[in-house]
């Protein structure tokens, strides 16, 4: 029997919210699953991509790191990771560092055996260079063979990348695929192969409403032989998913009717536990006299580590002003909506305004979004909105509502929480910096 640890999307080093002790709480959330996993005594731990949030982490996340990883070594648990997107994949980089320490293993298409299991990594690759993928990994003796990769599948939701076909052109036969990227935890079934995603040990955004966890994977040897044999059992791979205990996150959805307001979200963050929590207020619907800057001041009042507000009220043009400067980024989503820029333009200018693409990350992701619009055909992408004579200024963008362009990136937030832009990110990001 061998069973590991399937874990992802650690996001170590991400400041949300600007917040040192959010910083904290994803390297303690990872702690957790590492104590959990020598707890266990599990034969490994399997990391699907995305340990740090930021392409360079700094000195002290990787110091943080290795304190998080020496016990597991020294508990003779090996670590075995495949890199994500957010890491960028072209250059050496941290895994290879932790390699060279003795804290890690980068897993590839030569395959790492635990037990009667060979474990394969395929990296994040770019949509732009899938075609050249051959999906050749080496020939191992095993009774269970997994593939662990970092990427958005088909057939889960937001899949761009179809795990069908690359388990049809694969040369092994996987019982199993461990993946990383996708925060939602999901399994599926496709033919003989259990595909999943473990999820982020903690909430990357504030759309990711569910608790928090990881997977414990065992293949079981016997009842793969037995199935072999054509007995009608499964293949012996179980999947299971174990919650950990991350911070607090309150949701609050209130729809606002046009004769109230402040009172009523104060009244609702009073009814909840929010002390050290993060608390998330949407607020939909007419009404009334309370703006973004006022649900927080609430929320601190309570002991909220941090309060944060969705405002997706409808605001006639007057007020927009007023919101404006309650919440410089709606003001500045506002604007660019009414510049007329191409399908291309506005993603660029997302991907650089974006709170959760690090700065390290940007030109990057700027250059791979832009490359599978071309490599797409969509030539009407970079073509500028359409402004009608007339329009007093208001371009319309189909179904964009501040919402991020798609990029097929699961970290982008389904709702951009207002988030101000952190000092130094405004002062030195341009646009021109990146086209
Ligand atoms: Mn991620």
């Amino acid at each position: 029997m061998t069973k590991v640890i399937h874990t992802g999307d650690t996001h170590l080093g991400y400041r949300q919210y600007h917040s040192p002790d959010r910083r904290q709480d994803f390297f303690d959330a990872f702690r957790r699953v590492v104590e959990d996993a020598i707890a266990d005594d599990v034969d490994a731990v399997v990391h699907a991509g995305d340990l740090y949030h930021d392409r360079t982490p700094g000195l002290e996340d990787l110091m943080g790191t290795i304190d998080v990883l020496r016990p597991l070594s020294e508990a003779d648990i090996p670590f075995l990771a495949v890199v994500g997107n957010h890491e960028g994949t072209r250059h050496a980089q941290w895994l290879d560092l932790f390699e060279r320490l003795g804290l890690a293993e980068r897993l590839d298409a030569d395959g790492r055996r635990v037990g009667d299991t060979v474990f394969y990594g395929l990296d994040h690759v770019p949509k732009s260079k899938r075609d050249r993928l051959d999906y050749e990994f080496a020939a191992r003796d095993a009774t269970h063979t997994a593939l662990v990769s970092h990427g958005l599948f088909q057939p889960f939701p937001h899949g761009d990348w179809d795990l069908e076909e690359v388990l049809a052109e694969s040369n092994v036969a996987f019982d199993a695929v461990l993946l990383g990227d996708d925060h939602t935890a999901d399994t599926v079934r496709l033919d003989g192969t259990w595909a999943t995603y473990c999820g982020s040990t903690e909430r990357a955004s504030a759309s990711e409403r569910d608790p928090r966890g990881y997977n414990v994977v065992e293949f079981d040897p016997e009842e793969k032989a037995n199935a072999d044999a054509g007995e009608e059992t499964g293949t012996g791979v179980h999947i299971r998913r174990r919650g950990i205990d991350t911070r607090d996150f309150v949701f609050i959805d209130l729809e606002l009717g046009e004769s109230e307001g402040a009172e009523r979200v104060r009244q609702r963050i009073r009814e909840e536990d929010v002390e050290d929590a993060v608390v998330v207020v949407t607020i939909d619907g007419e009404g009334g006299e309370v703006t973004p800057a006022d649900v927080e001041r609430f929320g601190d009042e309570q002991g909220a580590l941090v309060t944060r507000v969705t405002d997706r009220r409808e605001v006639d043009v007057e007020a927009d002003y007023e919101v404006s400067f309650a919440d410089p980024d709606e003001a500045v989503r506002e604007r660019v909506r009414d510049l007329g820029l191409s399908e291309a333009a506005r993603g660029i200018d997302d991907t650089v305004r974006q709170g959760d693409v690090a700065d390290s990350n940007v030109r990057d992701t700027v250059k791979e979004r832009v490359s599978d619009l071309v490599d797409d055909g969509d030539l009407a992408a970079f073509e500028a909105a359409a402004q009608d004579a007339g329009n007093e200024g208001g371009v319309e963008v189909a179904g964009d509502d501040g919402e991020r362009a798609e990029t097929g990136d699961s970290d982008a937030p389904a709702d951009a929480v207002s988030e101000p832009a952190e000092t130094d990110d405004a002062t030195t990001t341009t646009m021109e910096d990146y086209l």
